[in-house]
Order: C-alpha cells, then sequence, then structure tokens
C-alpha cells in the first residue's frame, strides 16, 4: 500500500556527486513504499533555487524534508531557515569522482567532519537534526518514524524492520558459531 499519491518525503542534495550515497533514504523509502520526490538543489550554486524549492517543498506538502550535503555544509540549514518542514540533514564524505585524476579534491580535508558540524551546529533557532556521515539510509528511517505518527500501519513495518535485523544478527552468529571464527569471516570477506 502506498501512503499518499503525492510524495511525503522531498529529498535533495547539493550535487550530482552526492547521489550515490543519498539514494541510501530512497532505498528505503521505496522498500516501504513511501513516495518521495529528489532534486538537487545547490546552497551555494543556486541559491535563488535554494528559496524556491523550499516554497515548492510547502505547496507539495511535504512532511519531512531529507537534505545531505559535504564540505561547508549550508543546504539543510539554509533550506530549514526558509521552511517550517522539519529537515533531516545528511552529512556527506565528499567523494567527487568528476574529477578523478585531481586525487586533491576526491574527499574532503576533514573526512566528513566538517558536513557534520556544518549541519548540526546550527545557531539557536533554526534546528536541523543530523543522521552520521553518509547515512542516509538512517535518514530514510528517521523519516518513517515521523511519518508514522500519522500512519500507524507504518509503526508494524517499523516494527517488522527491528525484528528483521535481529533475525539477521541471529542467523549470522548461527553461521559464525557452526564454522568459527577464522572460517566465517574468510566467507564473508572473500
Ligand atoms: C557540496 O559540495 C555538495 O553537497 C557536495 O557534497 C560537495 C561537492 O560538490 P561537487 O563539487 O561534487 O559538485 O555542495
Amino acid at each position: 500500500m502506498a501512503y499518499s499519491k503525492k510524495p511525503l518525503v522531498g529529498i535533495i542534495m547539493g550535487s550530482s556527486s552526492d547521489s550515490r550515497i543519498m539514494q541510501g533514504a530512497a532505498e528505503i523509502l521505496d522498500e516501504y513504499k513511501i513516495k518521495h520526490e529528489d532534486q538537487i538543489v545547490s546552497a551555494h550554486r543556486t541559491p535563488a533555487r535554494l528559496a524556491e524549492y523550499a516554497k515548492h517543498a510547502e505547496k507539495m506538502g511535504f512532511k519531512i524534508i531529507i537534505a545531505g550535503a559535504g564540505g561547508a555544509a549550508h543546504l539543510p540549514g539554509m533550506i530549514a531557515s526558509h521552511t517550517t518542514i522539519p529537515v533531516i540533514g545528511v552529512p556527506i564524505l565528499v567523494y567527487n569522482d568528476k574529477h578523478p585524476k585531481k586525487s586533491d579534491t576526491k574527499f574532503s580535508a576533514f573526512g566528513g567532519l566538517d558536513s557534520l558540524l556544518s549541519i548540526t551546529e546550527m545557531p539557536s533557532g533554526s534546528p536541523v537534526v543530523a543522521v552520521g556521515i553518509n547515512k542516509a539510509g538512517n535518514a530514510g528511517i528517521y523519516a518513517m518514524k515521523m511519518l508514522a505518527n500519522e500512519f500507524p500501519d507504518l509503526k508494524n513495518k517499523l516494527q517488522q524492520h527491528k525484528s528483521n535485523q535481529h533475525d539477521s544478527v541471529v542467523k549470522e552468529s548461527d553461521q559464525l558459531k557452526k564454522q568459527g571464527l577464522s572460517k566465517f569471516t574468510k566467507n564473508k570477506f572473500k
């Protein structure tokens, strides 16, 4: 069952280079049939578009915005300053393979901490919550938890998700016990 005809979540990212990380949020929302709309909005390259996007998000009636950005990650905070829709920030460890030969531009100098702090250290009055660096999937799960307040059926799905995780750990533990640690590790990481 899809929860609405219109998207409930807006997923945005600062650059196409963030898409490989951000698709983790889409994956979990797709799995649970929660509609989302995905766009690239850059706080520093398209500042006017950012303000327009906030209006668009309000008009669309998004319940949550998931915003991913790397480096001096302004996107989540700036979007939050333009709208009352809650924003979940995804700090991204910049991996820019648009310039694959320039290894110095591939990763951020601060390993994603720059982006984590940019998102979480919003000054008082315009808060953004954040998941861990590159943890877009967690942003998807958190969005589901917020939506479950409105769609009780999602609570059951989240419970199922927890129980799947439990079962998967127990299954792997049984395999590990049976095979022994050395063999298990060789098989798992071959
Ligand atoms: C940020 O700068 C984006 O969110 C991205 O993580 C980072 C690098 O962007 P590109 O240079 O790959 O476009 O705005």
